[in-house]
């Protein structure tokens, strides 16, 4: 399953955004280093599910669909702790930087509302300074990834003797999920394919790190607490120094007392929509009323939207570039073989083949299998067929090796 980690100072909301996101009740609270373990948690990413365009009643078992909207399950980890010098050690810092490696891609969570001080201690909102909290939190996780080069170094060294730089460097970073083609473009870029690794300083080792980190962690900024007012001028600050396409404007307080008032049955709302309707038979409390009347003005009516599920789907979906891809046993019926319609969707990463589909559906169905078809045209997929999104996928294999 896709791994997202969530990372940020402290005091930003990264525990409030992965509560609503997972609707776990991980300890919510001011003082600083309260979580002191990652929670992992599942959260969903969505798209327009094959069904509307099949005109098909699905039934889904890995997955849900809402409104013929399906949501997909990722791994998500609320990372705290990443103080200054975590890299260091400081705060426990290198354990959480740790779980930084399972991570496919990255939420950094800022607080949009600059209500933190640089040590991430709650301040005055307005006084903090978000753009640099982001940088903070990068020196960190970069030279994290420089500490893990320095600690091989011997071991890169004999690697290089008998293989090549790149070969020896992947191996190195292969836990933290660094792939030969990063480490080779990492390499050309900063132009250190060129020198011997024997050569390596410090200050080329950073460079090498900050090249590599984007690419084996992408990452999507979330500006959170926008609800505030002082979050208004901080975001376009923000936005201004990130691409726009990396900063997503979020409430994770809102989200959760949406998600939380629709669990008790206080109001309709799907994740990622526009409106929320309390329910006729409701009884709120004056607080209830207040708050939810506060996420409608300040959140809603301000912002269309909390934002959290928009930024899910964005760093998957944009960031990653992973596609849906749905894999039927039966391809007239669209179904397993139970009769199950469309019961699962996979998140394929970009450049999958069927193949690699099969595989992440099961071995045994990857170590049996012959070939592919695309379930709405019947026609046989190449062997290198890169599948696109929303591809509904029949997988042949030699023995009746069922697809669930
Ligand atoms: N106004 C506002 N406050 C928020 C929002 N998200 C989180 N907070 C508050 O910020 C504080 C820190 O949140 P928490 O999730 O514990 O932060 P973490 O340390 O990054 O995990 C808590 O008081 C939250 O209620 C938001 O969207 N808006
Ligand atoms: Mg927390």
């Amino acid at each position: 399953m896709l791994t997202i980690a969530i990372i940020g100072k402290t005091n930003v909301g990264k525990t409030t955004l992965f509560n609503a996101a997972t609707l776990l009740n991980a300890e919510i609270s001011n003082y600083p280093f309260t979580t002191k373990q990652a929670n992992e948690g599942i959260a969903y990413v969505c798209d327009v599910c094959v069904c509307k365009e099949l005109g098909l009643e699905d039934n889904p078992l890995n997955s849900t669909c809402i409104d013929g909207w399906r949501y997909a399950p990722v791994r998500l980890l609320d990372v705290p702790g990443l103080v200054k010098d975590a890299w260091r050690g400081r705060g426990l810092g290198n354990r959480f930087l740790s779980v930084i490696g399972q991570a496919d891609a990255l939420i950094h969570v800022v607080d949009a509302s600059g209500s933190i001080d640089a040590e991430g201690k709650i301040a005055k909102p307005g006084s903090g300074n978000p753009v640099q909290d982001i940088m903070d939190i990068e020196i960190e996780v970069e030279r994290w990834v420089a500490q893990i080069i320095k600690n091989n170094r011997q071991l890169i060294i004999r690697e290089e003797a008998s293989t090549s730089l790149e070969e020896a460097l992947t191996k190195a970073l292969s836990g933290i999920k660094a792939g030969p083609h990063q480490v080779a473009q990492a390499l050309r870029s900063t132009g250190l394919d060129e020198i011997d690794f024997q050569r390596w300083n410090a200050r080329r080792t950073r460079k090498f790190a900050g090249e590599l980190l984007p690419l084996i962690k992408p990452f999507l900024i979330i500006a959170n607490k926008m609800d505030l007012p002082s979050a208004e001028e901080n975001i376009e600050m923000l936005t201004d120094y990130y691409s726009q396409g990396l900063v997503a404007t979020c409430s994770a307080e809102a989200e959760l007392a949406l998600r939380r008032a629709e669990r008790s049955g206080l109001l309709s709302y799907i994740p990622g929509q526009e409106k929320f309707r309390i329910a006729e038979d409701a009884e709120l409390s004056l607080a209830q009323r207040q708050a939810l009347e506060y996420v409608e003005q300040r959140v809603m009516k301000k912002w269309m939207r909390t934002g959290i599920q928009q930024a899910l789907n964005t760093l998957i979906f944009r960031l990653l570039k992973v596609n849906m891809a749905y894999p039927v046993a039966n391809e007239a019926e669209f179904s397993d073989h139970h009769g199950n319609v469309l019961p699962d969707v996979h998140l394929m990463p970009d450049g999958s083949t069927p193949l690699d589909l099969a595989r992440d559906v099961h071995t045994r169905l990857a170590e049996n299998y012959i070939l592919a078809i695309d379930a709405r045209t019947g026609m046989r997929l190449p062997k290198d067929y890169s599948l696109r999104h929303r591809d509904i996928v029949k997988i042949m294999t030699q023995q009746r090796v069922k697809a669930r």
